[in-house]
């Protein structure tokens, strides 16, 4: 079964449409399906468009999926690609091992292989092998391959990029995680992301083509609290039968397991030209390419390393016109104009030589003021660190607190057994039927402001823009009678009570930036330590980036609560060594303090302009 994944989302609906296309036009490509062998023996199931009229040798432009590519749309039907296209390039999607009708078996973000070892094998090797035969097989290629794709099919493009092929001129992975346990798909911040997990797992491992959790019911948060604990899984519904779950309940904390399977420790430096790309929005991967830039910038001896971030989601570049998300509009075609002017220019020059080769080294759409911005690094240099402090009485404000009394905090009382839904509700199955999972992170958070267990510090009306171009962190100064917890903070962008722009707008509470830590982290991901009861900690919460402008008349808000239920799982709030084995009676209601004074001045530090 085909199912509504973010990546294939598009290709989902193109599918269809070029079914009935191919009825009505000739197609301008010639389409193999074939088999092509690996160097262990395993054949991997590979389709091939080859422009019919092609005039000169054309490169291969090839992605790789573990979603299935025998109903890949013709590229001129495929908005994804159409631009490139009329350019003129051989297409190239690949079924990765063990899935839909490739041979071996998955592995889900499979290591690198053991280099000693000359018969190993890993996505690396399958990549040169395939490009390999294409160079040999394929007539009229002009001996150069890109890689592109979304999500994992960014990811297979960075693990391309491990032991490239010479071929391999030049990749644009979008949206790979980077890093499961610290803020991709899996965890953030050690915090593990539940309903994702849970349902990612069974898709990809229950069988070799994908396939959607039977949960027998709408509102998927009622599921996961009657769940209970996590051991429940395996206990009642996986029987320890999906590897990633296993996984997952193995590797509680930042050991070798996920060390090993991040990419900065796969990929030392930019051995081919690589276009990261993010979206401001992602529900799923934004961490990924920000970090992935990031760490290969520090060895960019050979300016091979750029970004693009805009205003989307997951893939949100991929389709569509990128107008708009969620209730939020950026007044101009974000999606088109990248695939355009950024994607196709790209390939046009490192694989055919077209164009002038100049690409900013980061260019990031800047929401707010809905422009795009390039800049010569990432953060920028410009910006400098500004603190928002959280006052008494619910205020933000740019001025220290001055309160130095013992009880200028703020709390509340998370409780278990009814945690803050992560979404209005009811909350769809994450890919099923209607699932607004695909905007989540644009939802007006006023559908949880005044919740007993979420707090909010607003600023005044700004009276002038304030913009954040970079980095974003929360600094908790903050208590629990638990002896562990969880933290989510949200940086919020509060439309004006009357939005002349757009009156439906009007105190819209537009989430900015937001992550979630897991309290027994803060000495480190590798060293999970219980909380004093009572003790004032400090938790150092990355949040990670933004370029948005808080307009003028706009107002900035932080809410904090612990939970986020159920993509994150529920921190029982007394210290147990490993959550995936935790019993109900170790779920605790916790009273959460959160400190707004001189000692302990919580507040968002942001490099703003
Ligand atoms: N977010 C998906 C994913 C990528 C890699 C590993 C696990 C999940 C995806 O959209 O492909």
């Amino acid at each position: 079964m085909r199912l509504l994944i973010p990546v294939l989302t598009m290709v989902m609906a193109l599918s269809s449409l070029n079914t009935s296309a191919r009825v009505h036009h000739k197609s301008k490509f010639n389409r193999q399906e074939i088999l092509i062998t690996m160097r262990d023996g395993v054949t991997l199931n590979t389709v091939i468009f080859t422009p019919v009229d092609a005039k000169e040798k054309l490169p291969f432009l090839f992605l790789r999926t573990p979603y299935g590519v025998s109903e890949m749309p013709d590229p001129d039907d495929n908005p994804y690609v159409s631009d490139m296209a009329k350019d003129g390039y051989i297409f190239v999607y690949q079924d990765i091992r063990g899935r839909y009708k490739s041979g071996g078996t998955f592995q889900m973000q499979r290591f690198t292989r053991n280099k000693q070892d000359k018969k190993a094998i890993d996505e690396s090797t399958d990549t040169y092998d395939t490009i390999d035969w294409l160079l040999k097989n394929v007539p009229n290629n002009n001996g150069k391959a890109g890689m592109y794709g979304v999500s994992y099919d960014g990811w297979t493009s960075m693990m391309g990029a491990v032991d490239p092929h010479p071929a391999l001129v030049a990749i644009s992975e979008q949206a790979s995680p980077s890093d499961m346990f610290l803020g991709d798909d899996f965890h953030h911040n050690g915090a593990f992301r539940l309903s994702y997990g849970f349902e990612y797992a069974f898709m990809e491992e229950a069988g070799k083509t994908d396939s959607l959790y039977p949960f027998g019911e709408y509102d998927i948060y009622d599921w996961f609290l009657k769940l209970g604990p996590l051991k429940n899984v395996n206990e009642k519904y996986f029987k320890g039968k999906i590897p990633s779950w296993n996984d997952f309940t193995e590797h509680p904390n930042y050991d070798e397991f996920w060390k090993k399977q991040s990419l900065p420790y796969r990929l030392d430096s930019p051995r081919v030209h690589i276009m990261h790309v993010a979206g401001w929005w992602d529900q799923e991967d934004f961490y990924g390419p920000i970090t992935a830039y990031a760490a290969l910038e520090k060895s960019d001896r050979s300016n091979k390393n750029f970004l693009v971030v805009g205003p989307w989601n997951h893939g949100g570049w991929a389709h569509g016109t990128g107008r708009s998300l969620g209730k939020v509009k950026f007044d101009t075609s974000t999606a088109s104009d990248f695939r355009r002017d950024v994607q196709a220019k790209w390939f046009a020059w490192h694989l055919k030589g077209n164009g002038d080769g100049k690409f900013p080294e980061a260019y990031t759409f800047q929401t707010g003021s809905n422009t795009w911005k390039a800049y010569d690094r990432w953060p920028p240099s410009s910006t400098s660190k500004k603190q928002i402090y959280f006052q008494q009485d619910g205020k933000l404000g740019f001025s220290k607190p001055t309160s130095s009394t013992p009880t200028a905090y703020d709390e509340y009382v998370s409780d278990p057994a009814h945690p803050v839904p992560y979404r209005p509700r009811p909350i769809e199955q994450t890919y099923g039927m209607n699932s607004r999972w695909y905007t989540w992170l644009l939802e007006d958070q006023r559908f949880v402001q005044n919740r007993p267990d979420v707090l909010s510090w607003e600023s005044d009306a700004l009276q002038q823009d304030f913009t954040v171009t970079g980095s974003v962190f929360a600094k908790l100064f903050a208590t629990t009678t638990g002896s562990d917890c969880d933290w989510v903070v949200k940086l919020i962008d509060v439309y004006p009570p009357w939005y002349e722009k757009e009156p439906a707008m009007g105190g819209f509470q537009l989430m900015v930036a937001n992550e979630v830590f897991r309290g027994r982290f803060r000495n480190g991901f590798d060293k999970p330590t219980p909380i004093t009861p009572g003790k004032v900690e400090t938790f150092t919460i990355d949040m990670r980036q933004a370029n948005h402008v808080f307009k003028k008349g706009h107002r900035i808000m932080v809410q904090v609560q612990s939970s986020w239920f159920p993509l994150i799982d529920m921190n029982p709030q007394s210290y147990v060594p490993n959550i995936f084995q935790a019993y109900p009676k170790d779920f605790q209601k916790a009273t959460q303090r959160v400190y707004r004074s001189t000692a302990f001045p919580s507040h968002i530090e942001v490099d703003g302009e």
